[in-house]
C-alpha cells in the first residue's frame, strides 16, 4: 500500500548508470519531488494562495558540468539513446519530447544571464508521469538545482521555481502557474507549504496526519492528462477575462464578501461567472484550511476539501468521471474528505481518512472502479516529504 521511493534510495543506481553512459562518474546527484496539492486549485495563475506538500517520489539527476557548449541528456524512463544538443541551438517551442524539460531549464538559466556552459545529465524518476503529481516540475527543478550547485549560482528555491516555470511556459509551451515548481523546490518534510503565489511568500505548516491517527491517500485514476493541451489554457484565459471585466489585476483581488456583487456585474457571462465563483470560493477554502490546521482542528478540513472538489467539478469543470467516482465513493464510504488534486482532466484524487478506515476505503474505490469498467487505480499513502536536495 504505502510506497516510499525517495531519491536517496536510488542515488547509487543513477550514479552508476551515468558512469556507464558517459564514461566517468557524475560530479553529484540531486533529487526533487513530485507533490500533491491539499487545497488551492487553479488559483496559482490568479495570484491566489495554494497549499501543496511534497511526495517521497522524486526525480533524480546525476550531473556533471561541461565547458564546451554541449548538453547531453539521457533518461532511465525513456527507451532512447543519449540526446546531444548544442546550447546555442536551444529554441523555445521546437522540442516536443521529454528532453524539452531539462533543455528548457538550461535555456531559461542562460536567458536569465547565467553562464551555464554545458552539462551531461542522466535522469530517473519515481514520480508517476501524467498522474497530476508534478512529474514535469520535478524534472525541471532537479536539473535547475544541480546546475545551480555546479555553477555556483546561489539561487534561492523560489528563484529556481520561477526559472523552471519560465522553461515550461516558454520553452515547453505549457501555460502552467508557479505552484508545482515552488512545491518541488521549497517543501519541507512533515509540512504543507502555504504559498502566496502573488509575492511567493511562504509559510511551512506542520502537517503530520499519522500523529493524529489519520492518513492521506493518493488515488491515481490512470487517466492521463496534459497541460499543453487546450483546456487548461482556456480556463486561464477565462480567468483573465473575468479579472479584466471586474477591473482587478487578478481574481485574487475579489474578496469573498464581494463575490455576489462581482457575479452580478458579470451579467450573462455564464462561463466566466463559473470560473470566477470557483477561484474566489477556493481562495476562501485555502484560508479556512490554514486556519483549521493552525488551530489543531485537522479533521475539520475534510468537508472543505470535498467542497473544493464540487467547485472544480461543477464550476471550473476540470474533473472527469473517474475522479468524481473516487470522491463520491470515498466520501460515501466514510472518508473525512476527498478531492481531485492538480490540474484535473484525469490524474489523481486525494482522500483524507481515519487510519482505521484506509483498507475499507481502498477496497471500496477499487470495487467501484471495477464495477464502472474503469482501469484499476493506483492507491498509495502520501507522507509530506522533503523538497529538492543534493543526495550524493
Ligand atoms: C497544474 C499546474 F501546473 C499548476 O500550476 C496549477 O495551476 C495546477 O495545475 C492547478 O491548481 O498542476
Amino acid at each position: 500500500m504505502s510506497e516510499t521511493i525517495a531519491g536517496e534510495a536510488v542515488a547509487g543506481a543513477v550514479e552508476e548508470r551515468f558512469r556507464q553512459l558517459y564514461g566517468a562518474g557524475p560530479q553529484g546527484v540531486w533529487a526533487a519531488p513530485g507533490r500533491v496539492n491539499l487545497i488551492g486549485e487553479h488559483t496559482d495563475y490568479n495570484d491566489g494562495c495554494v497549499m501543496p506538500f511534497a511526495l517521497p517520489h522524486t526525480a533524480v539527476a546525476a550531473v556533471s558540468r561541461r565547458d564546451d557548449g554541449v548538453l547531453r541528456l539521457h533518461s532511465a524512463d525513456v527507451a532512447a539513446p543519449v540526446v546531444e544538443v548544442t546550447l546555442d541551438s536551444l529554441t523555445p517551442g521546437t522540442d516536443k519530447n521529454w528532453t524539452a524539460y531539462p533543455a528548457g531549464v538550461v535555456w531559461a538559466l542562460r536567458e536569465a544571464g547565467h553562464a551555464v556552459t554545458g552539462a551531461d545529465i542522466h535522469l530517473a524518476s519515481t514520480v508517476p508521469a501524467g498522474a497530476g503529481l508534478s512529474s514535469s516540475a520535478a524534472l525541471e527543478v532537479v536539473v535547475a538545482l544541480a546546475l545551480d550547485d555546479l555553477y555556483e549560482l546561489g539561487l534561492r528555491g523560489w528563484q529556481l521555481a520561477r526559472l523552471c516555470q519560465r522553461a515550461e511556459n516558454v520553452y515547453v509551451g505549457a501555460p502552467v502557474g508557479i505552484m508545482d515548481q515552488t512545491a518541488s523546490a521549497c517543501c519541507e518534510s512533515g509540512h504543507a507549504l502555504f504559498l502566496d503565489t502573488r509575492d511567493l511568500s511562504q509559510r511551512q505548516i506542520p502537517f503530520d496526519l499519522a500523529a493524529e491517527g489519520m492518513r492521506l491517500l493518493v488515488v491515481d485514476t490512470r487517466v492521463k492528462h496534459s497541460h499543453s493541451e487546450g483546456e487548461y489554457g482556456k480556463r486561464r484565459v477565462g480567468c483573465e477575462q473575468g479579472a479584466a471585466l471586474l477591473g482587478v489585476d487578478a481574481l485574487r483581488d475579489i474578496p469573498y464578501a464581494d463575490l455576489d456583487a462581482a457575479l452580478e456585474r458579470l451579467g450573462d457571462e455564464e462561463e466566466v461567472r463559473r470560473l470566477v465563483r470557483h477561484v474566489v470560493t477556493e481562495d476562501a477554502r485555502v484560508d479556512r484550511v490554514v486556519a483549521l490546521l493552525e488551530s489543531g482542528d485537522t479533521r475539520a478540513i475534510g468537508p472543505v476539501l470535498t467542497a473544493g472538489h464540487a467547485s472544480l467539478r461543477d464550476d471550473f469543470r476540470v474533473s472527469c468521471p473517474e475522479l468524481d467516482l473516487v470522491v463520491d465513493t470515498a466520501v460515501t464510504a466514510g472518508a473525512l474528505g476527498a478531492r481531485m488534486t492538480g490540474g484535473g482532466f484525469g490524474g489523481s484524487a486525494i482522500v483524507l481518512a481515519e487510519e482505521a478506515d484506509v483498507d475499507a476505503l481502498t477496497k471500496a474505490v477499487e470495487e467501484a472502479f471495477a464495477t464502472a469498467g474503469f482501469t484499476t487505480p493506483r492507491v498509495f499513502e502520501a507522507v509530506p516529504s522533503a523538497g529538492a536536495r543534493r543526495v550524493a
